[in-house]
């Protein structure tokens, strides 16, 4: 059998409502709630350990929260003293193990595989690592560690608050078993009940239960929470980054054929591709194109490119050559476009790149970036962008998209 991994996972007790805490020493060893005014309509976002005694917990509507605990200050809170927070946070992760991955603002799975030497123990890195968190940050982190991430997920929620709790190896199976089904990641109240009804409470009966049986009722789930009931998990701990694409698209508020129409879409929008690219400092082998016709089959298409590129014109040629073929096999309108890069690499730019016709293009582009940054999107348009006047109401700096998000 391989060696047992060393998964940590830690999670910072009442994050939003800590943060508070450490910035206005009044409000320490309080029940406090940060999630708005009670008069106003909302949910609890974090409430203090103090404030849970009296049963509040997040996403309780903060009536019910006033009414159960009318002692309790509420907060609206600030969300970039949280991103400050989680920064430092997660700078202080990094010092012990380049094998992290965030899980939100205030959580995170570190592998500790082989680390054993460099502190003695996983037990005493984390020790560590919360003693940090607690000197640098004046923040209480729970800490879980087994071999896998849902076993050390569900072990650190039970350290908490302020706690530590390791499961030996060999030992993940015994140790879930008495544990309610509602402490496996990913089963929610509509498993819960599901599970209930065949007479499932504990992770063990579920450990025990024929795959079959799991497979008949939860479908594609089932492998999943079969494996986590029995204490395996060999998901890789994946550092963030390593962007594979970038893409953007949007829907027409009336579906069109007209090129004029799609080719200033597809500029614009290869444009924002392109920024993004650039941005990254990334070039593309690949260009993909999608479109979504009336009866809305959808359709991509790709082309590799033999050099890898990042201007907006050479994003926006290869795309209209897809779309040109696209559109030439089908009659239909269409409802929805889109464009992308795929297949990124560093951009290791050379200096022979600089004098030739694609380098000065790509300088272009970057004064353009550096524009549209100080003054907005459409400030700079190209031809075939201005006819998307029309199309598309300005509003502010950029044109609004009908994929809100993509917008951005
Ligand atoms: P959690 O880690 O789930 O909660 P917590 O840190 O407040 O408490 P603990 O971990 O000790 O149980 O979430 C982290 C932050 O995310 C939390 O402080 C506020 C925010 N959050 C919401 O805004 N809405 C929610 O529904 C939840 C669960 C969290
Ligand atoms: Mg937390």
């Amino acid at each position: 059998m391989a060696k047992s991994r060393r998964i940590i996972h830690i999670d910072l007790d009442a994050f939003f409502v800590s943060v508070e805490q450490q910035l206005n020493p009044e409000l320490r060893d309080k029940p406090v709630v940060v999630g708005g005014k009670p008069d106003r309509r909302g949910v609890v976002a974090s409430a203090s350990y103090e404030a849970r005694q009296f049963g509040l917990h997040a996403g309780m509507p903060l009536i019910t929260a006033r009414r159960l605990c009318p002692q309790a200050i509420f907060i609206a809170g600030s969300f970039s003293r949280y991103r400050d927070a989680s920064r430092k946070f997660m700078d202080i992760l990094a010092d012990f193990s380049p094998y992290l991955e965030p899980a939100g603002l205030d959580e995170a799975y570190l592998d500790a595989t082989g680390f054993e030497s460099l502190y003695g123990s996983i037990n005493q890195m984390a020790t560590q690592i919360r003693q940090r968190v607690k000197d640098e940050l004046g923040l209480n982190a729970s800490v879980g560690i087994a071999s896998g991430k849902a076993v050390a997920k569900i072990v650190s929620d039970l350290a908490k608050p302020d706690g530590l709790l390791e499961v030996p190896p060999g030992e993940e199976r015994s140790f879930l078993a008495p544990l309610p089904i509602a402490q496996l990641p990913g089963i929610g109240q509509k498993s819960e009940a599901r599970l209930s009804s065949l007479g499932i409470h504990t992770i063990g009966q579920l450990a025990s239960l024929p795959l079959d049986t799991l497979k008949h009722n939860f479908g594609v789930a089932s492998m999943a929470m079969y494996r986590h009931a029995n204490g395996i998990d060999d998901r890789p701990i994946e550092p963030p980054g390593a962007v594979k694409s970038i893409s953007r698209e949007t829907t027409y508020a009336r579906d069109t054929r007209e090129m004029p129409k799609l080719e200033g879409t597809l500029r614009y929008l290869a444009e924002r591709v392109g920024r993004d690219l650039r941005q990254q400092d990334k070039q593309a082998k690949c260009v993909t194109l999608k479109l979504r016709y009336a009866d809305f089959t959808t359709i991509t298409r790709r082309h590799t490119l033999k050099q890898p590129i990042s201007t907006n014109q050479a994003i926006f040629d290869t795309g209209r050559q897809l779309l040109q073929t696209a559109l030439s096999q089908e009659k239909q309108a269409v409802r929805l476009i889109g464009i992308g890069v795929a297949s990124l690499a560093e951009s290791g730019r050379q200096l022979n790149m600089l004098d030739t016709s694609i380098g000065r293009q790509e300088r272009l582009d970057k004064a353009i970036d550096r524009i549209r940054k100080k003054y907005g999107f459409t400030s700079i348009q190209t031809g075939r962008t201005m006819r998307l006047k029309d199309l598309f109401p300005e509003t502010g700096e950029d044109y609004t998209l009908n994929t809100p998000s993509l917008s951005r």
